[in-house]
């Protein structure tokens, strides 16, 4: 038997072991059992856990996970050890490739080599064909958005030999490039990823020899003893060139935290016994050096924070943990681990190691100076959000100041236009009105009394967001925003859901890793949250984990104009301001954005797939095309070939008025028809990439093969058709236009702003 695979499961965890049996069941090599670590009781006879490789089970003595590992270790029979978690996942040619790397000998340490992701494996799972080939691996998501290089391993054919001189460059190139063999010292370069359990291959009789143990009192650190013995009894490190161990990683904090995301008071403690056990075990020597620095840059500013004030319920006993932190101190006994410390840090250390208290003055010229640096690393921005912090935000509460944004200060628009303009209206002189804008050159509202213009994160930006005592958002406030008592923020949001939201959605591989936990956070600082129906509260209360209590169920201040007595004249009026003969009638196309189409965070990309040309053709005499891509999209569409069929309103202000003026709406997975319905005209929904939407990249709310007020159609012939036969599409539909207005559109009746207004501002 070559490898033994050891896995610890919890039993919450079985969904994930079985997908990770399918995946294993796909390895190219075949020569390994499966260990797999629990108490769980499985019936490994029954046709399910049928496999080409043997399954056991071990039976841990204590519940923690070093506990599992050991006793998995007790009982394994392959020559190697082989450690993966059971979310994670391998390539179908990692073991093989393994295998045949003559370079593993039994005083190696391997690593299959992580390739971090935050995707879900429901979307690459299957995909992991038998050839390794770099784009069948989910979105990688390295630290910091590092990408991941890989290099392709498309062997010749005529292989045969590990020693050739004389072999293509190709493959000399495959050859030499395959794995990274460091010995001696400089295997110390990359220490971290070393201690790091998850995809390594040990020797099992080294191992057993030199009875090496995961410690199994520690429920939180237990590889670190592991791995030190494991680094302290092996000559070198090898790691494959390219990755084959996918690591799925964990975006939710909240409601699904990953061992080192719980919340527990006893981190910081369990981890000083983790490093004090490892540290005690080591001999003198360059080992003993590296872990002692690397243990040392984790003691950061937030322990010390902690341990100096005394006040952080994440530290469960402060002056147990700082006699900890002096004996741990204390027990490095090497002064170039010290040395190697930046100055401010080596002086708290030393105080620490003498005094065991932590020196304040240090502290705060390390937090001054982190701020600082940000100052630098952002320019500008840095500057003014320095005012804010420092200046700023202890400032006197403007009492009737109100600061608004829609769409990130993209555009004037939505229900904080609505909020502003019925104030203006029936409230003038009561208020100032501060709107931020993202451009200096936009100028929102235009030039209107009491009214400023602000450019975000500029000066006066900074100064109203930390004064205004109200603040009127469609998004969400920045991340840093401090939420001030006497101040009353309302959350506009900006439309029905029908996409699965934050603590709905599995893995986000586009947005920060730390999203639903910086959601989370910012929620919370929200006084009220506007719904549109009854639907959007259901699912508000879930997606967001927000009250239903502090919700406004309202209707939707942006879809007032909907309902308005004189839609028709402003309809009239807009059309001309944009140039579009009153004669003819309006498609509205306004397709949302793709989650896996991106250039970086929050610069998406899209792809018409729309036939312009031949929509010109046919329907060009009576209609024109008005083309409005959502507030992400950065790709600006190129329209100029198509004269006066097409207008590209991408960058106007407001949709709702593109609303007014149109008479059929062109979507597909967008909010945008929720509103739309409110004028009962005919909607089309042009879905082209449908499955994938719906499985891969979100998941609906709604069965968009029944719920919808209109036909989903996957090509340009479908859209053409239901475009030439609009009427015979509105009969069909009528029903479920009805049921649909019924579900979404009830509260919607014209006067949801001033329902809102009465109830977040004091009008007194
Ligand atoms: N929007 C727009 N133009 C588009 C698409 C959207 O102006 N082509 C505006 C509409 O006001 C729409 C809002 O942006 O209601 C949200 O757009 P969605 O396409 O629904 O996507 P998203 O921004 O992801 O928001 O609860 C709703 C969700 O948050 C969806």
């Amino acid at each position: 038997m070559k490898f033994s695979l050891i896995t610890p499961v919890k039993a919450e965890e079985l969904p994930q072991l079985l997908a990770l049996k399918q995946n294993l069941s796909q390895q190219t090599m075949q020569d390994f059992e499966w260990l797999i670590a629990t108490d769980l009781t499985l019936d490994l006879q029954s046709p399910t856990w049928q496999t080409p490789f043997p399954i056991r089970l071990t039976q841990p003595t204590v519940p923690t996970i070093g506990a599992a590992r050991n006793a998995a270790l007790a009982s394994a029979k392959g020559d190697w050890l082989v450690f993966m978690d059971s979310d994670d996942y391998l390539l179908p040619e990692a073991l093989a490739h393994l295998d045949g790397t003559t370079a593993l000998t039994p005083t190696v340490m391997a690593d299959l080599h992580q390739y971090p992701t935050y995707e879900p494996h429901t979307a690459f799972i299957n995909t992991l064909s038998q050839t390794i080939a770099r784009d069948n691996l989910p979105k990688g998501t390295g630290s910091k958005g590092k990408k991941i290089t890989y290099r392709p391993l498309d062997l010749p054919a005529d292989l045969t030999t590990e020693t050739p001189s004389d072999l293509p460059i190709k493959a000399q190139n495959w050859l030499n490039y395959k794995y990274r063999l460091y010995q001696d010292t400089t295997r110390w370069d990359n220490f971290k990823r070393q201690l790091s359990i998850a995809g390594k291959v040990i020797n099992r009789e080294l191992v057993q020899q030199a009875k090496i143990q995961f410690d199994a009192t520690n429920p939180l650190y237990p590889d670190s003893l592991f791995l030190t013995q494991v680094m302290a009894h092996t000559s070198a490190y090898l790691q494959l060139a390219n990755p084959t161990y996918i690591r799925v990683r964990h975006n939710d904090p909240i409601n699904a935290p990953s061992v080192h995301q719980l919340p527990t008071p006893n981190r910081w403690h369990d981890r000083l016994a983790a490093w004090q056990l490892s540290l005690d075990q080591l001999s003198a020597g360059d080992l003993r050096d590296a872990f002692a620095t690397y243990t040392l840059n984790r003691l950061h500013r937030y322990l010390y924070k902690s341990l100096s004030t005394n006040t952080d319920d994440t530290i469960a006993d402060p002056q147990d943990l700082a006699v900890q932190l002096q004996r741990y101190l204390q027990s490095i006994d090497t002064p170039s681990s010290f040395q190697a410390m930046p100055l401010l840090s080596r002086q708290i250390l030393h105080h620490f190691q003498q005094h065991g208290t932590i020196p304040q003055g240090q502290i705060n010229t390390i937090v001054r100076l982190r701020q600082l640096r940000r100052v630098i690393k952002h320019h500008g921005r840095g500057v003014t959000r320095l005012a804010y912090d420092w200046w700023f935000t202890k400032l006197p509460v403007r009492p009737k100041t109100i600061l608004y944004e829609s769409f990130l200060g993209r555009n004037f628009s939505d229900s904080p236009k609505a909020i502003y303009q019925h104030l203006q209206a029936n409230y003038p002189g009561k208020f100032k009105h501060i709107w931020v804008m993202a451009d200096h050159t936009d100028t929102g509202p235009g030039n209107q009394p009491d009214t400023k213009v602000v450019k975000r994160f500029g000066w006066r930006y900074m100064y109203y967001l930390a004064t205004a005592r109200y603040q009127v958002i469609n998004m969400r406030q920045p991340k840093w925003f401090i939420k001030r008592p006497g101040t009353k923020f309302l959350a506009t949001w900006h439309g029905t859901p029908l996409k699965h939201l934050v603590f709905d959605m599995d893995n986000v591989a586009s947005a920060n890793p730390h999203y639903k936990e910086i959601f989370y956070q910012q929620s919370r600082q929200w006084d009220y949250l506007i719904t549109a129906n009854q639907f959007s509260v259901d699912v508000f209360e879930h997606a967001f984990m927000y009250p239903t209590q502090k919700m406004l169920s309202t209707g939707y201040p942006r879809n007032d104009i909907l309902s308005a007595p004189d839609k028709t004249s402003q309809a009239n009026n807009i059309k001309q301001k944009l140039g579009i003969p009153l004669d003819k009638k309006v498609i509205l196309y306004a397709p949302t954005w793709r989650d896996d189409d991106y250039y970086s965070v929050g610069n998406y990309k899209f792809t018409l797939k729309l036939d312009i040309p031949r929509l010109k053709r046919e329907l060009g005499q009576d209609y024109v095309l008005v083309l409005r891509t959502h507030y992400f999209i950065t790709d600006h569409l190129d329209t100029t070939g198509f004269g006066d069929f097409v207008y590209n309103e991408s960058s106007y202000d407001d949709i709702s008025e593109l609303y007014l003026i149109s008479d059929v709406l062109i979507t597909d997975y967008s909010s945008v028809f929720f509103d739309y319905a409110i004028l009962k005209r005919p909607i089309l929904y042009f879905v082209y990439d449908y499955e994938k939407y719906r499985s891969v990249l979100r998941g609906f709310y709604l069965n968009m093969e029944t719920d919808l007020p209109g036909p989903l159609l996957k090509t340009n012939d479908e859209v053409l058709s239901a475009l030439h036969n609009l009427p015979a599409v509105e009969r069909q539909y009528r029903d479920a236009y009805q049921q649909f207005s019924k579900r979404f559109n009830a509260w919607e009746d014209g006067h949801a702003t001033q329902r809102v207004v009465n109830t977040f501002f004091d009008l007194k």
